[in-house]
């Protein structure tokens, strides 16, 4: 992209758009709004370099967003208009920030001639956004848009990756300025030393049992690569952190599963007895560290190792023998490059793996519809180039734990525990890669809350086979009620639509599934349909997780209560 040194005046709303264009933006997401109409008008100028997507609702397209960063490791860029549309949004400016993501959400600002009024619509992002953004500011003189601009893709994409907010002040978007546009930005890094790259060979040198929990923002597939090339130079087990499965071809004898709630109990045990734990990008919150059971708190009892690209998360919740502040493909470039060992730990390895093989053979549930058989029949038919989707719910237990992602992003869920985020997060993976599978897994209350996205899939032809997993129920919800509070069922059934028939309505291909015998033939059909495809998946209520039913949880809930 050639810098403008210009001497012609641009408003602020052009100078905006001409920055996204220098900064290599080529896709937006947003719902539009009067309050940055200045900024449309220069978006329609730019309608050949940058593809705006217009949305359903703000939520779906701050959704789709945040999925543009994590599959592009670059900035995901979301318009939406003042108060309500920025409240809508926040859900995924609140993913991108727990997730690592870098995003960028562009808000339309009441004019400086009223602000402080509460005016209409006006909020002041910079306290509603404070805790959950990178950095969060309003543009209030023209002349500066570049630098802003400049300043929010370094911050969104640097160190620990994640969004940044900016508002637009009406008046900023129409008043001009003569001022040159900036280079494009440079991802900025820490890069680990030798003398921890030095003891961190050491610390492998002298240990029987080591083992590594890959996860969080910052990689990039040759990242990966070679982060899976240093676990086969010295034979490291390599479990992933929760939703973050994809770093690691999960065909390959390296990795053994992922480290989250209602992990593999044998994984657990080997996180619990390892004599050495490298963590490389993972925070190690809540979920992957179950409740902060799993790794003592604040000293690990074994050697401990933690690299994050995020100065500030080490040493936050775990002491360490070594802390390392590096990026995440220049740690793994590094690690490559570590001169070998013979390790002492072939079959600790061997035996990982064993253990992640064994819980990933089917199941058996109750009812027609067994999840289990149904995921192991998608890993056998589906390319490796397929990317899963998902949002939050019992549902996705299945798929996490039956299917086999096949590398760097071939997996989008939200760390954030997010409902609603599978039905974006899939349309925006089908705009970025028109020419790979999609599928968006949901469940039947985490689909309503994007559900009406499948318009935004109708309008721009994007190919994504949804599968709606219904139950009837919030069942995640459910089944901690059954737990706590046994037979006092409240707030957590659901009353649902015609899910296949609502696709259709939409213009889209739509099916019901009961049986885990009549999957297939539905499945074909969806992939060969000429638009987007619904599968409603009917399961049992009962089939609530892979390990138990809802009748078990409750029978047992009522027992430690009558004791
Ligand atoms: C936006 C949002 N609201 C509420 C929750 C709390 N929550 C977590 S899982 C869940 C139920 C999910 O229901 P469903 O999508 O039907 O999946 P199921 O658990 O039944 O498989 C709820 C309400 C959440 N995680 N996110
Ligand atoms: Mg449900």
């Amino acid at each position: 992209m050639k810098v403008t040194d210009s001497t012609l005046a641009r408003t602020g709303a052009q100078l905006l758009v001409d920055a996204l264009k220098v900064h290599g933006v080529d896709l937006a997401f947003g719902v539009p709004g009067e309050s940055y109409l200045a900024v449309l008008d220069a978006l329609h100028d730019a309608r050949n370099q940058i593809k705006f997507v217009i949305c359903r609702q703000e939520g779906g397209a701050a959704n789709m967003a945040e999925a543009y960063g994590k599959l592009t490791g670059r900035p995901g860029v979301c318009f939406v208009t003042r108060g309500p549309g920025a409240s809508n949004a926040a859900i995924g400016v609140h993913t991108a920030h727990q997730d690592s993501t870098p995003m960028i959400l562009f808000i339309g600002q009441v004019g400086n001639e009223v602000v402080e009024r509460e005016a209409f619509q006006e909020v002041d992002y910079r306290r509603m956004f404070g805790q959950m953004t990178k950095w969060v500011a309003q543009i209030d003189r023209a002349e500066r848009v570049p630098e802003y601009l400049s300043h929010a893709f370094h911050t969104a994409v640097s160190g620990r990756p994640g969004p940044v907010v900016l508002a637009l002040p009406e008046d900023m978007q129409v008043k001009t300025a003569s001022i040159t546009d900036t280079q494009r930005y440079k991802r900025v890094a820490a890069h680990p030393g030798e003398a921890d790259m030095h003891q961190l060979r050491e610390l492998l040198a002298k240990a029987n049992r080591p083992l590594v929990i890959a996860g969080g923002g910052d990689w990039s597939r040759p990242a990966c690569e070679d982060f899976l090339a240093f676990a086969q130079i010295f034979n490291l087990p390599i479990g992933c952190s929760f939703r973050a499965q994809d770093l690691i071809d999960n065909r390959d004898p390296h990795y053994v599963g992922d480290v989250a709630v209602g992990l593999n109990p044998k994984l657990a045990e080997r996180v619990k007895s390892c004599d050495m734990l490298l963590v490389v990008g993972a925070r190690l919150g809540e979920w992957t560290t179950v409740n902060y059971t799993l790794i003592d708190v604040p000293r690990p009892k074994q050697k401990f190792v933690h690299v994050h690209p995020g100065a500030d998360e080490l040493g936050r919740v775990y002491q360490g023998d070594l802390l390392i502040n590096s990026g995440m493909p220049e740690f793994a470039a590094a690690a490559r490059r570590l001169p070998p060992l013979k390790p002492a730990w072939d079959d600790w390895t061997r035996d990982a793996r064993a253990d992640l093989e064994a819980w990933q053979q089917p199941v058996k549930t109750p009812g027609r519809l067994n999840m289990s058989e149904l995921v192991h029949g998608l890993r056998k038919r589906l390319p490796p180039e397929t990317i899963i989707t998902n949002g939050a719910g019992n549902f996705s237990i299945w798929v996490h734990r039956f299917y086999q992602y096949t590398g760097f992003r071939t997996q989008l869920g939200p760390t954030s525990g997010a409902m609603g985020y599978g039905v974006p997060a899939g349309i925006a993976a089908k705009l970025v890669h028109p020419d790979r599978p999609v599928l968006a897994f949901a469940g039947d209350g985490d689909f309503l809350m994007t559900g009406q996205e499948l318009a935004t899939a109708a309008q721009y032809g994007a190919k994504v086979i949804f599968l709606v997993v219904n139950n009837g129920m919030y069942g995640t919800i459910r089944m901690h009620q059954e737990r706590d509070y046994p037979e006092r069922i409240y707030g957590t059934e659901l009353k649902n639509p015609d899910f296949a028939a609502l696709a259709r309505a939409y213009g889209l291909h739509g099916e019901t599934v009961e049986a885990t015998a009549d999957f297939e033939a539905a499945f074909d059909r969806a992939w060969n349909a000429k638009t987007a495809a619904l599968i409603e998946i009917k399961i049992d209520p009962d089939s609530i997780t892979p390990r138990t039913t809802l009748t078990a949880i409750r029978a047992e809930a009522l027992k430690n209560r009558t004791k």
